[in-house]
């Protein structure tokens, strides 16, 4: 859908470079029992396979069935997503305690009504002391949320009783955020746990454990380090790369890492070095969910999401890409081969073929910030003209809502409140509220899916709130400006974002930010009136085109917390119908939420609209204001 994106895919084809589309194709077809949730590889008497059409095996050497098979490999997918970003949380809360114990040069408290505010729910006295001397009682508290052996992680204490009644109820109440990593892994070694529905149950608190745990820790350090987010405005696409400046990308996630490169390439010094190669500047753009953090703080330009990452890099103006962790392609390194590009990787936990790696050290970082930031400089010299080829597309875009500064942007300008979100839902003005999130992927439609699927949302009054590369594929296609409402919403929703001049969806982020959708629905329930849990709201989420064991984990939490969820290919758990119908049935019984799977943008987007109107007529609001006259 996106012309850019489509210019620099038939350049790289030109110039001879393979990139992920092409290896999907090369897949083709992709492993049946695999899809399925039919293959295990969990022992050496395996690997095993189970035969869907019932001719071949039914069960595993050990006698695993299709359930226990399809069951015991999505907990895996939900721990090892949980683990990835509650890592990220965790690394966030050790730079926080460097920055109490003042080891941490080049970073400091930029929020402290936040850091004031968190720390008064981790029960930390704040009247009268210094923001360090917070800040490290903060920090080791949040740290020994992973290592908690009893009770529960603190966090959930903001979601309504009624989740966390359930959550008791269920057995599923997150104890300490490792320890259900370590536990969900531990149940899925061969002949420990063999019946679905604990397993399931497994998979909804390990992923509890990041959603209200690790990536909530990861939202909430991040914005008392880095700031807290305000609407801000940005542009977004590859057209956002410069011939004339030193190019250099942030890629991966953690922004411990971005924010002090950001730093670095404001130096004088290394401004002078630029301009002695002949650069007018340095220009820093993100990929993925780096591009996010930096966007919705700084006003950074997003280059690309996921899918992007390698055609960036066929540009050929990258004078240096700086990765950490997370959703890097191994191909890049190989790629940028083909050009001057110089890729650095920087956290110990990821290394690349063909990658520079340059470690990060928090104890003072900015001299080796500066020293990427003049390897970038320097490489400026290096390029190859020929090889030049940005698109021209770039578009506006407004980021950085939070579950904090939506209190003002929806209206309440003067008093900090919810009501006119939930009056403009209660009036049937608003019909309700979508978190569309997650990847972009060659399996649906690179990025469109979402685009149509938001489309259709705002289209039917219903407010989008997004993170992630969902976020960044909309803003592509001009949804995430406020001038959005008048071309694309419904009339209700087109009122609203017109009397407040916000556009009809809202980017809130990163995918831990994910955490904020959480929260931000807790503050709808709390204001009253649309329902007295979660799993009342008339809201629903989507991720039409996940492929990371994260979104999993995310999917996990949200539909745990009672909101309805659809996605765009189905869990790999289709070869047991068995599995397939306590997702997508069953569990409405137990937390209030099933998953749905929709590969149809448009019919996802109606699951979602036909759920949300299930939740009005259940809580008896007004019809939809202007359909009474349709
Ligand atoms: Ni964490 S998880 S591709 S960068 S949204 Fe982007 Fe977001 Fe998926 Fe990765
Ligand atoms: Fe096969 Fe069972 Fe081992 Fe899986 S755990 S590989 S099904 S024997």
């Amino acid at each position: 859908m996106d012309p850019a994106s489509q210019m620099m895919a038939r350049r790289a084809m030109d110039i001879g470079l393979e990139l992920v589309w092409d290896r999907y194709e090369a897949q083709q077809p992709q492993c049946g029992f695999g899809s399925l949730g039919l293959c295990c590889t969990v022992c050496n008497l395996g690997p095993c396979r189970i035969d869907p059409f019932g001719q071949g095996p039914k069960q595993g050497v050990c006698g695993a069935t299709a359930e226990i098979i399809s069951a015991r490999n999505l907990l895996r997918a939900a721990a090892a997503g949980s683990a990835c970003h509650s890592d990220h949380g965790r690394h966030l809360a050790h730079t926080l305690k460097l920055v109490g114990e003042g080891k941490a040069k080049g970073y400091e408290i930029k929020d402290v009504e936040k850091l004031r505010k968190v720390a008064a729910e981790f029960g930390i006295a704040t009247d009268g002391r210094p923001k360090e001397t917070i800040a490290l009682e903060l920090a080791e508290k949040m740290l020994a949320e992973f290592g908690r052996q009893e009770g529960s992680i603190l966090l959930t204490t903001r979601a309504p009783q009624r989740q966390r009644e359930i959550w008791q109820k269920l057995g599923i109440m997150p104890r300490g955020i490792d320890l259900e990593i370590v536990e969900g892994i531990a149940k899925t070694h061969m002949g420990v746990d063999n019946d679905a529905n604990n397993l399931l149950l497994s998979a909804m608190r390990v992923a509890l454990a990041d959603g209200w745990g690790g990536s909530m820790i990861a939202t909430d350090v991040s914005d008392i380090l880095f700031g807290a987010p305000a609407p801000i405005r940005a542009q977004v696409n590859l057209g956002v790369l410069q011939g004339d400046k030193v190019n250099i990308l942030l890629h991966g996630h953690v922004p411990i890492l971005s924010d002090v490169i950001a730093n670095a390439a404001l130096d004088p010094e290394i401004l002078a070095l630029a301009a002695s190669k002949g650069a007018t500047g340095i220009n820093l753009a993100g990929i993925c969910c780096t591009a996010n953090e930096m966007l919705v703080r700084r006003g950074i330009p997003i280059a690309g999401n996921f899918l992007q990452q390698e055609l960036a890099l066929a540009t050929g103006v990258v004078d240096a890409m700086i990765v950490d962790v997370q959703c890097i392609m191994p191909s890049l390194g190989e790629i940028a081969r083909s050009f001057h590009t110089k890729v650095i990787s920087t956290d110990p936990r990821a290394k690349f073929p063909w990658v520079e790696h340059i470690q990060l050290d928090e104890h003072d970082a900015l001299p080796i910030a500066k020293k990427i930031v003049q390897i970038a400089v320097e490489n400026f010299a290096n390029r190859d003209g020929k090889q030049k080829f940005i698109p021209s597309e770039k578009m506006d875009l407004v980021a950085g809502f939070t579950t904090e500064n939506i209190f003002y942007n929806l209206g309440g300008r003067f008093r900090a409140t919810y009501r006119p979100l939930n009056d403009a839902i209660i009036s049937g003005r608003l019909r309700g509220v979508a978190g569309v999130v997650g990847c972009d992927s060659p399996k649906n439609e690179s990025g469109g899916s979402h685009v149509e699927m938001v489309k259709e949302l705002i289209k039917h009054d219903v407010l989008v709130v997004q993170t992630g590369c969902s976020a960044i594929s909309c803003a592509k296609a001009g949804l995430l400006k406020p001038e959005a409402a008048k071309e694309y919403a419904g009339r209700g929703l087109r009122e609203i974002c017109e009397a407040v001049g916000i556009p009809p969806v809202l980017h809130s982020g990163s995918c831990v930010d994910n955490s904020r959708i959480l929260t931000a629905c807790t503050e709808m329930v709390r204001e009253g009136g649309i329902g007295n849990s979660l799993d009342e709201l008339p809201v629903a989420g989507a991720a039409p085109e996940w492929y990371s064991e994260k979104a999993i984990a995310i999917g996990w939490y949200v539909v745990a917390s009672g909101i309805f969820t659809v996605i765009g290919s189905p869990l790999r758990v289709k070869g047991s119908a068995v599995v397939d119908k306590i997702l997508t049935e069953e569990l409405a019984a137990k937390v209030g939420a099933t998953w749905a799977f929709e590969s149809d943008p448009i019919k996802g987007a109606h699951l979602m609209i036909d759920h949300i109107n299930k939740k009005r007529e259940a809580l008896k609001l007004s019809p939809m204001m202007y359909e009474m006259y349709e």
